[in-house]
Protein backbone atom coordinates (compact mmCIF):
# COMPACT_ATOMS: atom_id res chain seq x y z
CA UNK A 1 0.00 0.00 0.00
CA UNK A 2 1.01 3.69 -0.36
CA UNK A 3 0.25 6.39 1.86
CA UNK A 4 0.18 9.93 0.33
CA UNK A 5 1.07 11.93 3.66
CA UNK A 6 2.32 15.27 5.09
CA UNK A 7 3.66 14.68 8.79
CA UNK A 8 1.63 17.71 10.30
CA UNK A 9 -1.76 16.63 9.10
CA UNK A 10 -3.69 15.43 11.54
CA UNK A 11 -5.82 13.42 9.06
CA UNK A 12 -3.01 11.36 7.89
CA UNK A 13 -1.78 10.89 11.21
CA UNK A 14 -5.15 8.99 11.96
CA UNK A 15 -4.01 6.67 9.28
CA UNK A 16 -0.28 6.17 10.15
CA UNK A 17 -1.92 5.29 13.25
CA UNK A 18 -4.48 2.52 11.73
CA UNK A 19 -2.13 1.18 9.65
CA UNK A 20 0.65 0.50 12.20
CA UNK A 21 -1.46 -0.65 14.89
CA UNK A 22 -2.54 -3.15 12.61
CA UNK A 23 0.61 -4.02 11.03
CA UNK A 24 0.40 -3.01 7.33
CA UNK A 25 3.28 -2.19 5.90
CA UNK A 26 2.83 0.89 3.53
CA UNK A 27 5.09 3.12 1.64
CA UNK A 28 4.59 7.03 2.94
CA UNK A 29 4.73 9.73 -0.46
CA UNK A 30 5.72 12.56 1.10
CA UNK A 31 3.22 15.55 -0.20
CA UNK A 32 4.47 19.11 1.01
CA UNK A 33 1.08 21.38 2.08
CA UNK A 34 3.11 24.26 2.81
CA UNK A 35 4.33 24.12 -1.08
CA UNK A 36 1.15 23.44 -2.04
CA UNK A 37 2.16 20.12 -3.41
CA UNK A 38 -1.70 18.69 -2.58
CA UNK A 39 -3.05 21.29 -5.69
CA UNK A 40 -0.56 19.98 -8.18
CA UNK A 41 -2.34 17.94 -11.29
CA UNK A 42 -0.51 14.33 -10.36
CA UNK A 43 -2.67 14.37 -6.55
CA UNK A 44 -5.48 16.15 -7.73
CA UNK A 45 -5.86 12.79 -9.91
CA UNK A 46 -5.67 10.84 -7.01
CA UNK A 47 -8.16 13.11 -4.75
CA UNK A 48 -9.65 15.85 -6.95
CA UNK A 49 -10.43 17.45 -3.02
CA UNK A 50 -6.72 18.15 -3.21
CA UNK A 51 -6.43 17.10 0.58
CA UNK A 52 -4.31 14.40 2.20
CA UNK A 53 -4.39 11.03 3.49
CA UNK A 54 -4.71 9.63 0.28
CA UNK A 55 -4.46 5.49 0.33
CA UNK A 56 -3.34 3.19 -2.97
CA UNK A 57 -3.99 -0.54 -2.21
CA UNK A 58 -2.92 -1.34 -5.83
CA UNK A 59 -5.15 -0.10 -8.17
CA UNK A 60 -7.75 1.06 -6.01
CA UNK A 61 -7.09 4.84 -4.73
CA UNK A 62 -9.52 6.35 -2.11
CA UNK A 63 -9.20 9.10 0.23
CA UNK A 64 -11.39 10.77 3.50
CA UNK A 65 -9.32 9.28 6.52
CA UNK A 66 -12.58 7.80 8.01
CA UNK A 67 -13.17 5.87 5.14
CA UNK A 68 -9.72 5.00 4.54
CA UNK A 69 -9.40 3.59 8.39
CA UNK A 70 -13.10 1.47 7.74
CA UNK A 71 -11.60 0.20 4.32
CA UNK A 72 -8.60 -1.21 6.24
CA UNK A 73 -10.97 -1.88 9.25
CA UNK A 74 -12.88 -4.24 6.86
CA UNK A 75 -9.98 -5.42 4.93
CA UNK A 76 -7.57 -6.26 7.76
CA UNK A 77 -10.38 -6.76 10.80
CA UNK A 78 -7.59 -7.63 13.23
CA UNK A 79 -7.31 -5.80 15.92
CA UNK A 80 -9.85 -5.20 15.53
CA UNK A 81 -11.04 -1.40 15.94
CA UNK A 82 -14.42 -1.16 16.57
CA UNK A 83 -16.23 -3.32 19.16
CA UNK A 84 -18.02 -6.14 18.74
CA UNK A 85 -21.42 -4.59 19.85
CA UNK A 86 -23.62 -2.17 17.76
CA UNK A 87 -24.15 -0.08 20.42
CA UNK A 88 -20.52 0.36 21.76
CA UNK A 89 -19.65 0.89 17.75
CA UNK A 90 -22.26 3.17 17.94
CA UNK A 91 -20.47 5.13 21.06
CA UNK A 92 -17.00 4.84 19.22
CA UNK A 93 -18.43 6.41 15.96
CA UNK A 94 -19.98 9.30 17.92
CA UNK A 95 -16.61 10.00 19.50
CA UNK A 96 -15.21 9.88 15.95
CA UNK A 97 -17.46 12.47 14.45
CA UNK A 98 -17.24 14.39 17.07
CA UNK A 99 -13.82 15.18 16.09
CA UNK A 100 -13.49 14.54 12.57
CA UNK A 101 -17.52 16.05 11.66
CA UNK A 102 -17.38 18.76 14.29
CA UNK A 103 -13.48 20.08 15.22
CA UNK A 104 -11.07 19.40 12.20
CA UNK A 105 -13.22 20.74 9.45
CA UNK A 106 -13.72 24.03 11.49
CA UNK A 107 -9.63 24.23 12.23
CA UNK A 108 -8.50 22.94 8.94
CA UNK A 109 -5.66 24.99 6.64
CA UNK A 110 -8.03 25.73 4.18
CA UNK A 111 -10.23 27.42 6.87
CA UNK A 112 -7.46 29.01 8.83
CA UNK A 113 -6.19 30.44 5.48
CA UNK A 114 -10.15 31.51 4.39
CA UNK A 115 -10.15 33.61 7.75
CA UNK A 116 -7.23 35.30 7.42
CA UNK A 117 -7.56 36.60 3.55
CA UNK A 118 -10.65 37.35 2.30
CA UNK A 119 -12.21 37.86 5.74
CA UNK A 120 -9.24 39.91 7.17
CA UNK A 121 -8.51 38.43 10.64
CA UNK A 122 -5.76 38.54 12.36
CA UNK A 123 -3.40 35.62 14.00
CA UNK A 124 -4.29 36.55 17.54
CA UNK A 125 -8.10 36.14 16.31
CA UNK A 126 -8.04 32.81 14.17
CA UNK A 127 -6.51 31.69 17.23
CA UNK A 128 -9.26 32.48 19.50
CA UNK A 129 -11.57 30.60 16.84
CA UNK A 130 -9.19 27.56 16.50
CA UNK A 131 -9.23 27.30 20.41
CA UNK A 132 -13.18 27.78 20.45
CA UNK A 133 -13.90 24.63 18.32
CA UNK A 134 -11.51 22.98 20.52
CA UNK A 135 -12.43 23.62 23.68
CA UNK A 136 -16.32 23.58 23.04
CA UNK A 137 -15.86 19.67 21.46
CA UNK A 138 -13.43 18.77 24.04
CA UNK A 139 -15.54 19.46 26.73
CA UNK A 140 -18.15 16.88 25.22
CA UNK A 141 -15.64 14.46 25.04
CA UNK A 142 -14.10 14.65 28.06
CA UNK A 143 -17.67 14.02 29.48
CA UNK A 144 -18.36 10.98 27.18
CA UNK A 145 -14.58 9.40 27.65
CA UNK A 146 -15.80 10.02 31.42
CA UNK A 147 -18.10 8.06 31.17
CA UNK A 148 -17.46 4.97 28.70
CA UNK A 149 -13.81 5.05 29.00
CA UNK A 150 -11.53 2.48 31.04
CA UNK A 151 -8.24 3.42 30.56
CA UNK A 152 -8.99 4.50 26.52
CA UNK A 153 -11.49 6.76 24.85
CA UNK A 154 -13.72 3.85 25.06
CA UNK A 155 -13.69 0.72 27.46
CA UNK A 156 -10.30 -1.22 27.65
CA UNK A 157 -9.22 -1.81 24.09
CA UNK A 158 -7.83 0.85 21.75
CA UNK A 159 -10.60 1.82 18.96
CA UNK A 160 -11.02 4.14 16.34
CA UNK A 161 -12.03 6.98 19.13
CA UNK A 162 -8.51 6.89 20.44
CA UNK A 163 -7.03 6.93 16.84
CA UNK A 164 -8.86 10.04 16.20
CA UNK A 165 -8.27 11.43 19.99
CA UNK A 166 -4.57 12.02 19.22
CA UNK A 167 -3.80 13.95 16.37
CA UNK A 168 -6.24 15.89 17.33
CA UNK A 169 -4.77 16.53 21.31
CA UNK A 170 -1.31 16.87 18.73
CA UNK A 171 -3.14 19.78 16.96
CA UNK A 172 -4.36 21.29 20.07
CA UNK A 173 -0.97 21.60 21.74
CA UNK A 174 0.69 23.12 18.40
CA UNK A 175 -1.73 25.89 18.80
CA UNK A 176 -1.34 26.32 22.54
CA UNK A 177 -5.03 25.57 23.24
CA UNK A 178 -5.36 25.29 27.12
CA UNK A 179 -6.27 21.81 27.42
CA UNK A 180 -6.24 22.07 32.00
CA UNK A 181 -10.06 21.14 31.42
CA UNK A 182 -9.58 17.57 29.79
CA UNK A 183 -7.59 15.74 31.84
CA UNK A 184 -9.34 12.64 31.15
CA UNK A 185 -8.55 12.97 27.54
CA UNK A 186 -5.04 13.90 28.24
CA UNK A 187 -4.58 10.82 30.67
CA UNK A 188 -5.57 8.68 27.70
CA UNK A 189 -3.31 10.36 25.26
CA UNK A 190 -0.02 9.81 27.79
CA UNK A 191 -0.72 6.16 27.65
CA UNK A 192 -1.70 5.81 23.51
CA UNK A 193 1.92 7.52 23.50
CA UNK A 194 3.55 4.24 25.35
CA UNK A 195 2.01 2.48 22.22
CA UNK A 196 4.29 1.71 19.35
CA UNK A 197 1.61 2.01 17.24
CA UNK A 198 0.84 5.72 18.08
CA UNK A 199 4.22 6.96 19.09
CA UNK A 200 5.88 5.70 15.53
CA UNK A 201 3.12 7.93 13.88
CA UNK A 202 3.65 11.24 15.52
CA UNK A 203 4.57 13.95 13.32
CA UNK A 204 8.01 14.44 15.11
CA UNK A 205 8.38 10.79 14.00
CA UNK A 206 7.94 11.13 9.96
CA UNK A 207 11.13 11.08 7.64
CA UNK A 208 9.51 14.36 5.96
CA UNK A 209 9.37 16.22 9.14
CA UNK A 210 12.95 17.39 8.43
CA UNK A 211 11.81 18.90 5.28
CA UNK A 212 9.26 21.46 6.93
N1 LIG B 1 -12.01 15.06 6.01
C1 LIG B 1 -10.72 14.87 5.44
C2 LIG B 1 -9.86 16.06 5.80
C3 LIG B 1 -8.55 16.04 5.06
C4 LIG B 1 -7.78 17.34 5.33
O1 LIG B 1 -8.32 18.33 5.83
N2 LIG B 1 -6.49 17.29 5.01
C5 LIG B 1 -5.65 18.44 5.24
C6 LIG B 1 -4.48 18.06 6.14
S1 LIG B 1 -5.07 17.44 7.71
C7 LIG B 1 -5.10 18.92 3.92
O2 LIG B 1 -4.74 18.13 3.07
N3 LIG B 1 -5.02 20.24 3.78
C8 LIG B 1 -4.47 20.85 2.61
C9 LIG B 1 -5.09 22.17 2.32
O3 LIG B 1 -5.95 22.61 3.09
O4 LIG B 1 -4.71 22.75 1.30
C10 LIG B 1 -10.08 13.59 5.95
O5 LIG B 1 -10.47 13.13 7.03
O6 LIG B 1 -9.25 12.99 5.26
Amino acid sequence: MKLYTYYRSSSSFRVRIALNLKGIAYQPVFVHLVRGEQAGAEHLKRNPQGLVPVLEDGDFTISQSLAIIEYLEETHPEPALLPSRAKDRAEVRRMVSLIACDIQPLDNLKVLKYLKDPLGHSQEEIGVWYNHWISLNFKALEQLVKNKGGGYCFGECVTMADVFLVPQMWNANRFKCDLAPFPALAAIEQRLYKLEAFDAARPENQPDAADG
